[in-house]
């Protein structure tokens, strides 16, 4: 598995470069979904189950950012998408230029394996961001990605977007997940929806479950119909 260690990233602005970048995947084609929630809460997962439902139909590519370790990567990889694994050097969220370097090994990686450099990236359709686990500062650093999703599990609790605000008010969509679980704790669903929808009346949210697959259709709907979105 191939690892790139990451270090901040020195530059007048952040904003400035993420939009850079988000210009350049759209001239491309390629969608960048950067993918925020808590460790744990079951990003990756909930990526394998979308990686398996959806690479007939589209390249898809994941950099996984952790502080440490290759799993999450080695995990992905194994189900056929293009993985890299990105170590952001003790940092707690991933900003546009580390973002912007982490796809650019990716794609040389991949070249190695013997796509050409320059179809490397311009050939996937979808690539996420499984950002760094925290709710506080991956909402503070745009990574140029055309869309945010973020994810709060039934466990964390439904009171969760009375505090972590920012990242709610942020996202583009909000996956709750573990559905499964519901019946095991006192999250109200409704309630939590309020709660987020106050803070952000525009976002999208689906109830799903990685495990058993409930609800996952809808949201790999909502991704097919972003990237022809994008593309168009
Ligand atoms: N019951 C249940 N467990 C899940 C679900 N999604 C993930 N998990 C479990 O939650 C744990 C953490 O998942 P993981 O995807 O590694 O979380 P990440 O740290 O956010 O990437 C693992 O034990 C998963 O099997 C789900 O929908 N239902
Ligand atoms: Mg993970």
């Amino acid at each position: 598995m191939r690892v790139i260690e990451l270090n901040k990233t020195v530059t007048e602005s952040n904003d400035r470069d993420a939009d850079a970048l988000r210009d350049r995947l759209k001239e491309q084609g390629t969608l960048l979904f950067n993918l925020m929630s808590s460790p744990g809460s079951g990003k990756t997962t909930l990526l394998s189950r979308v990686i398996t439902d959806m690479k007939d139909r589209f390249k898809i590519g994941v950099m996984e950012a952790d502080i440490a370790s290759d799993v999450d990567a080695l995990r992905i990889e194994s189900l056929g998408a293009r993985a890299i694994q990105a170590h952001t050097d003790g940092m707690c969220h991933m900003d546009a230029g580390m973002t912007e370097r982490a796809l650019k090994a990716m794609n040389e990686a991949s070249a190695g394996a013997g796509v050409a450099e320059e179809a490397a990236s311009a050939d996937l359709d979808l690539v996420f961001l499984e950002n760094v686990g925290n709710l506080i500062c991956p909402a503070e650093f745009d990574t140029g990605a055309g869309k945010n999703i973020m994810i709060l599990s039934i466990p964390e609790g439904d009171d969760k977007p009375l505090k972590y605000p920012l990242m709610f008010r942020k996202s583009d969509v909000l996956i709750i997940t573990k559905m499964d679980t519901l019946e095991f704790f006192d999250f109200d669903l409704e309630v939590c929806k309020e709660r987020v929808l106050r803070l952000n009346p525009d976002i999208k949210i689906f109830p799903v479950s990685a495990k058993t697959g409930e609800g996952m259709e809808a949201f790999e709907n909502w991704i097919s119909e972003s990237l022809a979105d994008w593309k168009a």
